[in-house]
């Protein structure tokens, strides 16, 4: 008897942990996604071969040309951008959240004289990069340009909200060099 009533107990205790566990996953899992679409809902790095539209993108100083974009859903993007202004600029392609997070990396590559006001010293940037990786500024989302200089970013808006395309060059993204990105 005395066995049978133990033998229960484990059983019901190993059926409560269970449901413990499970919880605890759900409820991990949902925080985290609600994380996740604050935060890092930008899509993501997209292939050559899926593009559906390319679209050019001029940098002028403080703007970009066009300075708003509709995009659907889903679809992938080849940006193609040129600056053509005088001073260095970004096209990034994040959120609020994240040029916020990434002003300061581009801050300290002005302190250490990576990044100039009209251009990129990029033998420093190599080799300050070894010692610190933010200073290479290698992010998937975004093209840092010279003066003249062209660079594409093939991106696929799939699960993708609250996004801002902007440079984050310091100044730049507080005077306004924001493009708004419409996704329907
Ligand atoms: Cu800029």
């Amino acid at each position: 008897m005395g066995q049978k009533i133990t033998l229960k107990l484990i059983i019901m205790k190993l059926l409560y942990n269970m449901i413990r566990l499970i919880l605890i996953i759900l409820f991990t899992s949902i925080s985290f996604k609600s994380f996740a679409d604050k935060n890092m809902m930008i899509g993501s790095l997209g292939k050559a071969e899926e593009v559906n539209r390319t679209i050019k993108v001029i940098m002028y100083d403080n703007y970009y040309e066009p300075n708003s974009f509709n995009i659907k859903s889903g679809e992938t993007i080849k940006f193609e951008v040129v600056n053509a202004g005088e001073l260095v600029h970004e096209f990034n392609i994040a959120n609020a959240m994240m040029h916020k997070k990434h002003q300061p990396e581009m801050e300290k590559m002005v302190e250490n004289e990576i990044l100039l006001a009209n251009s990129i010293d990029k033998k420093k940037m190599k080799k300050m990069s070894k010692i610190d990786k933010s200073m290479g500024h290698s992010h998937s989302n975004s093209v840092l340009l010279e003066p003249n200089e062209k660079g594409d970013i093939v991106w696929k808006f799939e699960n993708a909200m609250n996004i801002e395309i902007a440079c984050n060059v310091p100044g730049h993204y507080q005077i306004g060099m924001i493009a708004k990105v419409d996704i329907e």
